[in-house]
């Protein structure tokens, strides 16, 4: 399963011509549009698991087994997710959490029957879940061959439609690789983009809740998720 490393940054002005500088290719220009999904009381994003729909595709992102080390001020500026994009894997993992939050025991024919509404959203109304963020986002990609043949580092530029720009810089290994190699590459290349180290710089969700779903956001910052 693919685990994504990303680090966020703010976007300068002259960031296209730095990408250009530093020899990245431009692999493409997307718009889209994101729906997030969760319970009303929040149970998946408390436990820092993102169930979306991009243009009519499922993808649920889940914290990796092996976290950053928080001392290590590079690791601190990346996070680690897992991806799981398979609709039947999600709903399994949904149910995980709904359960072991809500302390239900797991039902099969449950899980069987919302198999069953594979085709049509009425598996979110058997769990509850409500649409809690939608935006669209213009996505400026770029791809990076990083030195030594390590593999390549992209790197997004996205404007959401709500008036947030952010940087992504993003390395893609399987689960149980070692994601100090990655964490280095995006080092690598922040520093090659002349990016500042400091802090850790908001994403869209940040501050699309923050805006938008204000008690939302408080939760999440008093649990430490965002
Ligand atoms: C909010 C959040 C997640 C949802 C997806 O966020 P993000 O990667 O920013 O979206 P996007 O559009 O770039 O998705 P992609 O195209 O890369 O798949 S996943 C994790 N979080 C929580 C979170 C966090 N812990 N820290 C920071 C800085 N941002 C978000």
């Amino acid at each position: 399963m693919a685990v994504e490393v990303e680090r966020k940054f703010v976007c300068e002005a002259d960031i296209q011509e730095k990408l250009k500088d530093i020899r990245a290719e431009c692999i493409g220009q997307y718009h889209f549009k994101d729906q997030y999904y969760d319970s009303t009381d929040f149970t998946l994003t408390m436990e820092d698991f993102w169930l979306r729909r991009r243009e009519g595709s499922w993808e649920l992102k889940c914290p990796a087994a092996s976290r950053t080390n928080p001392e290590k001020k590079a690791e601190a500026l990346c996070t680690n997710y897992r991806e799981v994009t398979d609709l039947h894997q999600i709903k399994i993992e949904v149910m995980k959490v709904m359960k072991h939050c809500t302390g239900a025991s797991e039902d099969s024919s449950e899980r069987e029957q919302m198999d069953a509404n594979a085709e049509d959203d009425s598996w979110l109304q058997d769990l509850k879940l409500v649409c809690f963020a939608e935006y669209t986002t213009l996505r400026c990609s770029y791809m990076l061959e990083s030195d030594g043949g390590e593999g390549r580092v992209r790197v997004d530029l996205d404007q959401a439609d709500f008036g947030y720009c952010v940087g992504e810089i993003e390395v893609l290994v399987s689960e149980g690789d070692d994601m100090q190699s990655a964490q280095q590459r995006i080092q690598k290349t922040a520093e090659k983009l002349g990016l500042g180290g400091e802090k850790k710089i908001q994403g869209k969700m940040d501050v699309y809740l923050q805006r938008y779903r204000p008690e939302h956001y408080a939760k999440l910052l008093s649990a430490h998720v965002l």
